[in-house]
């Protein structure tokens, strides 16, 4: 067995990880332990990586180029030369008759830092246009545009580090402990460490997060600009504020302090719907701690205010002199693994390489020189939103689409599906073939990805680390950077500059384009000459600014109270209180929240793969306050209809303590390749912020009634591992069959129980269960041999039960007209019962489970699959959580779900 040091390819807390792999397969994957980030540990998507690149999930990935000459037919192979040779010629095509503005490019803050510097000198250097955004717009450019506003550069301050030196953190518009796991174990850690630690958590959510705090602020959604300038209108009041700091290091104050006047406790208790004790405990604990740092993430970022949110908060900071100094400081988590080095590079239409300004000529001019290039565009380009507009008006013919799935992640989806399916000529570089984006990509292009790639990220914390491959590409798969030089090269040819494009791109290994990147961050903030990819190799991970000479990195910024602004000052931002782009009404009186669950990552191309990860929440669900539910006749598990304004979806209700009455949430992970119509996106509109052009993706005034609709429909499919390991069938090629019974059903979800055999699971509902349909899904299912089968039918009831026994286990499923034992059913296939013991319920009338049986519930540990009802009986009969933790192992390994097993005890209390 060999051994490859890398870094997880999720969340921005940038885990390393090491990579155990044999004959050209990856076979294992534990936490690095000497990576400053993580110390060895890694959360359950991390640990599960391995299983993500098994050889089964093979079949997901996309391996060859694939071109589609005619709209209404499929892609055909071809090859790379084809392939590249058409997108150039297209390209090229397009840019002389329309000019460089009719294209764009959209990546992502998943590329390395050498697929995106790559992709930024294609556009901006070589095309000459400024049409290149990221889904970082969806992400991260609050954060860039508010810390460039109020401190002067697009620079988190803090460390990981600062997390023990911190006396309170003050976490908001963050769910630490779903999106951000192995920080959040940093912070309970320093919590044992130090018990007076203060944690206060905004969010208008109870998460996980909030309920392992001191004091938690529900508040309602987009009112945080409110709350911190009642904070600072207290601290005022109080005196608390730090007026040397003020003085010496910042500008603007006055104004700001007039501002806050208005915003007293009670004021901001009514906009916020909060408690003005807690207003004004809050703002003591803020002030008064001798360090805090505060923690924050898309619950700032996703509103059409998310630049002044951020402001509002590092406002905060400089108020009291919280910055600079060890544990205190506006810590911006970064959400995908490379964002940061996106933003390093200038991967958005309005930055450029090296933290310069497009509005800057010096800075254009600087960039131009390094480039070898004329000059570049002073003009920002699209941002997400517009260029998706600027598709569907005809305005970009051509879009190049890496490494993001839009039509299942921007806002307003009827809009991106309607602009993807208008474009002329759609390029998609994905490394997994499946995603909803795909479906309409003219070009397929096989990308590499983790395990396979090498480069260079950026995490939270500003530390570079090293990106390693493990095992070579499959089937024609190449590096992202690889096809951009390539392309780059074709596309000169044929736009006339041919010597051009090859002197600009003369890349051979990522090493040669991180060098050049590298030295174009010589003299900015965030220099990194002192780098290089053997230190980074021999002395692991290194945070920037490194500039030559140095021998280390800096851990905090602005420890001298000097910023990279003109005056050197740090600035005071007037915000104001602003309403979402949405309220509620009559006819949408329901606030939609939406954000992540613990074990998914975003559209789920690659944690979809590995059945565990569903079992924690394995379909969509709408989470429901209990009055607004009974309100409504609803009662978990009952199917609704959730509407706004841009169109709607049919899931699950969830009764959910988390919320209070009047709001919901929606998890962001499933499109329409893993549920009905076009997934939960469509819900949402895509209003942005002035400055940052970030859209509102939190939040969205929704009706949900109750869905009435015909006939449910279950079907399941279980595979079994062969001496090797192997699943048969694949449940990955069946899950694709599957994918295209989902537009026939209002209310569909796709999913994956169990773990080393796992069960393929549709449900469905939908007026008519159509004979043809029925037929066609027994023949996936293998149901479709009557000699091989149980079957029970009864007519007049409409209700059909039909299952496949090989050997002796429960082998595929299909109930229809009536699906109450579907859980159970789905239990006893995954536990691998024997087909006797469900035999007699097959072959009756019954439609619920058998008396005293019932589903097993979420899993809530994953590492050692212990789920919900064996807590809750654990506890029923008086276990302590010490001995349940001993007896199971729960929660003993990752640690992920040690917060709700937390709360699922102290619950069992009361
Ligand atoms: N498991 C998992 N982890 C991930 C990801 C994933 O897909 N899955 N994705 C990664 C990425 S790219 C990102 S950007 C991060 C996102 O990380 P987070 O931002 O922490 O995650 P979210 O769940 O999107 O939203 C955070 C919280 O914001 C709250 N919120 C909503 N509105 C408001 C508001 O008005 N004010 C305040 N104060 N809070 C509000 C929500 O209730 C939610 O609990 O996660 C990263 N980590
Ligand atoms: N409602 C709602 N919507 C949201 C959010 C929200 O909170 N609520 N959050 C937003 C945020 S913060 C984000 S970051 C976005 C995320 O949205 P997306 O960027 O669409 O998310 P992913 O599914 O991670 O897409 C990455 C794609 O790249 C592919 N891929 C993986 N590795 C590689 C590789 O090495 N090379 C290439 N070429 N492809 C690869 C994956 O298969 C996947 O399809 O969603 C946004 N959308
Ligand atoms: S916290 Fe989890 S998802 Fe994030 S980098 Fe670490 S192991 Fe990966
Ligand atoms: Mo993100």
């Amino acid at each position: 067995m060999a051994e490859t040091k890398s870094t997880c390819c999720y969340c921005g807390v940038g885990c390393g990880v090491v990579i155990e792999h044999e004959a050209g397969r990856i076979t294992g994957v534990r936490g690095d332990p000497d990576h400053p980030a993580n110390f060895g540990r890694l959360c359950t998507k991390g640990s599960t990586l391995h299983l993500s690149a098994a050889p089964d999930t093979l079949i997901a990935r996309a391996l060859y180029p694939a071109l589609r000459t005619d709209r209404n037919a499929g892609r055909e192979r071809v090859s790379w030369d084809t392939a590249l040779d058409t997108a150039a010629e297209r390209f090229a095509a397009i840019i002389a008759e329309h000019g460089p503005d009719a294209v764009a490019v959209y990546g992502a803050g998943q590329l390395l830092t050498e697929d995106y510097y790559v992709f930024n000198k294609l556009v901006k250097g070589l095309i000459g246009t400024n049409n290149l955004d990221t889904n970082s717009r969806l992400c991260m450019s609050s954060a860039v545009a508010g810390y460039k506003l109020s401190l002067g550069a697009d620079a988190p301050p803090c460390s990981y580090e600062d997390i023990a030196h911190s006396h309170a953190l003050f976490i908001t518009g963050s769910n630490t402990a779903f999106a951000h796991p192995i920080a959040f174990r940093r912070i309970e850690d320093a919590r044992k460490a130090r018990p007076g630690m203060k944690l206060v958590v905004v969010d208008p959510r109870r998460t996980d997060t909030a309920e392992a705090a001191d004091l938690h602020l529900p508040l309602l959604p987009g009112t945080d600009i409110a709350l911190y300038n009642a904070m600072l209108h207290v601290m005022l009041w109080e005196g608390w504020v730090n007026r040397d700091y003020i003085e010496a290091h910042t500008e603007g104050f006055d104004a700001v302090k007039k501002a806050v006047r208005e915003y007293t406790p009670a004021m901001a208790a009514t906009l916020c719907g909060l408690e003005k004790k807690a207003i004004e405990q809050a703002a003591e604990i803020f002030a008064t701690a001798p360090a805090t740092m505060s923690m924050y993430c898309q619950g700032l970022n996703q509103y059409s205010f998310g630049t002044h949110n951020n402001s509002a908060l590092i406002n905060l900071h400089l108020a009291t002199g919280q910055i600079g100094r060890p544990g205190a400081g506006p810590f911006s988590l970064t959400g995908q693994p490379n964002a940061m080095g996106g933003r390093e590079v200038g991967g958005l239409a309005n930055l450029l390489s090296a933290h310069r300004d497009m509005a800057n000529p010096e800075h254009r001019a600087e960039v131009a020189a390094l480039w070898g290039v004329d000059d570049v565009p002073a003009q920002p380009g699209k941002s997400a939103v517009e260029m998706f507009n600027g598709l569907r008006s005809g305005e970009i013919k051509a879009i190049w689409i890496a490494c993001t799935n839009p039509a299942q992640s921007m806002p307003d989806q009827a809009l991106i599906h309607e602009a993807l399916a208008k474009a002329e000529f759609v390029v998609v570089q994905e490394a997994f073939g499946h995603t909803e984006t795909c479906a309409y990509a003219d070009l397929l292009l096989p990308a590499t990805t983790w395990g396979e790639k090498d480069g260079t990220v950026t995490n939270s914390e500003r530390a570079i680390s090293r990106v390693r491959a493990a095992v070579s590409a499959p089937g024609e798969a190449r590096h992202d950077w690889a096809i951009v030089v390539d392309f780059a090269r074709r596309l000169g040819i044929h736009m006339g500059k041919a010597d051009l494009a090859a002197r600009m791109f003369p890349y051979t290994t990522p090493e040669s384009i991180w060098n050049e990147h590298r030295e174009s961050t010589r003299s900015r903030d965030l220099d990194i000459t002192g780098l290089s990819y053997s230190l980074l190799e021999n002395a692991g991970p290194q945070q920037w600014p490194f500039p030559e000479g140095a021998d280390a990195g800096k851990v905090r910024l602005y420890e001298d109270g000097v910023f990279p602004t003109p005056s050197g000052k740090a600035r005071f931002v007037l915000t104001e209180h602003r309403i979402t782009a949405e309220s509620p009404s009559a006819r949408y009186p329901l606030h939609l929240n939406t954000g992540r669950l613990r074990d998914q990552w975003h559209g789920m191309s690659r944690t979809g793969l590995v059945a565990r990860l569903y079992s924690h929440e394995p379909e969509p669900m709408l989470h429901m306050h209990k009055d607004d539910m009974e309100r409504r006749g609803l009662a978990s598990g009952d199917l609704v209809q959730v509407k706004s304004k841009r169109g709607d979806v049919v899931l699950k209700v969830l009764e959910s303590a988390t919320l209070r009455p009047g709001q919901t949430f929606v998890p962001m992970h499933w499109g329409g390749n893993t549920m009905g119509g076009q997934g939960v996106n469509v819900l949402l509109p895509s209003a942005f912020d002035p400055y940052s052009k970030q859209p509102e993706l939190k939040h969205a005034a929704v009706q949900v009634e109750k869905y009435k609709a015909g006939k449910a429909l279950v079907a399941m499919r279980r595979s079994e591992p062969d001496a090797n390991g192997e699943l048969h069938p694949n449940p990955l090629e069946l899950m694709d069959r599957l994918r295209r019974w989902l537009p026939h059903f209002p209310y569909a979800s796709l999913t994956l129980a169990g773990r080393n055999a796992p069960v393929v699971v549709l449900k469905a509902q939908g007026d008519e269960l159509a004979p043809q349909l029925m037929e066609a899904l027994d023949r996936d299912l293998a149901l479709d041999d009557p000699t091989k089968v149980l079957s029970y039918q009864d007519t007049r009831r409409d209700v059909a039960k039909r299952a496949l026994v090989e050997g002796d286990s429960l082998a595929a499923v299909r109930l229809a007209g009536e699906t109450r034992a579907a859980d159970w059913l789905a239990d006893m296939m995954v536990q691998g019962h024997s087909a006797a013991a469900v035999r007699p319920w097959l072959l009756a009338p019954l439609t619920q489970p058998p008396a005293g049986q019932s589903a097993r519930g979420k899993v809530i540990c994953n590492c050692f699959d212990v789920a919900e009802e064996d807590i809750a009986t654990a506890f029923r009969n008086g276990e302590t959580l010490d001995a349940l933790q001993a007896r199971t192992r729960c929660g003993t390994n990752c640690g992920s779900c040690v917060p709700e097993l937390k709360r699922l005890a102290q619950a069992s209390k009361h």
